[in-house]
């Protein structure tokens, strides 16, 4: 059996859970709207698409393991953008989030997305939140949709 599901075709069934920092809200905004614009696309109705906003990156992978565990969502998608200061503040902010939603996605029972911005400028995240570089709340719904749909088909759902 080969299970790769590269056309796309996902079913979008079940609730999606996002998690969402408000810090750099400019980009953050566009990462959701880039997500639920295409959850919905692929079938997803916007009532089963649950965004829940945090203070900062720092927050999301507890907000995400929480409602990972509740076991309501066929997957969670966090979206953020962590943005490179004059200080060695970054490093710490971006280092707990993704070492966090690395090991929520190594351990939690449903697909943890990891959609968080990381850049030096506030260009360079404008870019990949809907300008020439895409956008990567998009890309987190794509890999939701997809990450969902082969647990699916592994667990026999489908
Ligand atoms: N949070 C972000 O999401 N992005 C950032 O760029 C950022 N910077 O640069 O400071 C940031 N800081 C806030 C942090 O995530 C926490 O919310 C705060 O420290 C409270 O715990």
């Amino acid at each position: 059996m080969t299970i790769n599901n590269t056309s796309g075709d996902y079913a979008g069934d079940g609730r999606f859970g996002i998690v969402a920092a408000r810090f750099n809200r400019l980009v953050t905004d566009r990462l959701v709207e880039g997500a639920v614009d295409t959850l919905v696309r692929h079938g997803v109705e916007p009532d089963e698409i649950d965004c829940v906003w945090v203070p900062g990156a720092f927050e999301i992978p507890l907000v995400a393991r929480k409602m990972a565990e509740t076991s309501r969502y066929s997957a969670v998608m966090t979206l953020g953008a962590v943005i490179r200061g004059a200080t060695p503040h970054f490093d710490y902010v971006s280092g707990h989030c993704a070492g966090g939603i690395a090991r929520l996605a190594g351990e939690c029972d449903v697909p943890v997305i990891f959609g968080v911005l990381t850049t030096d400028t506030v260009d360079q995240a404008i870019e990949r939140a809907g300008g020439k570089a895409g956008n990567k709340g998009s890309d987190a719904a794509l890999a939701a949709l997809e990450m969902s749909s082969v647990l699916g088909k592994i667990q026999g759902q489908s």
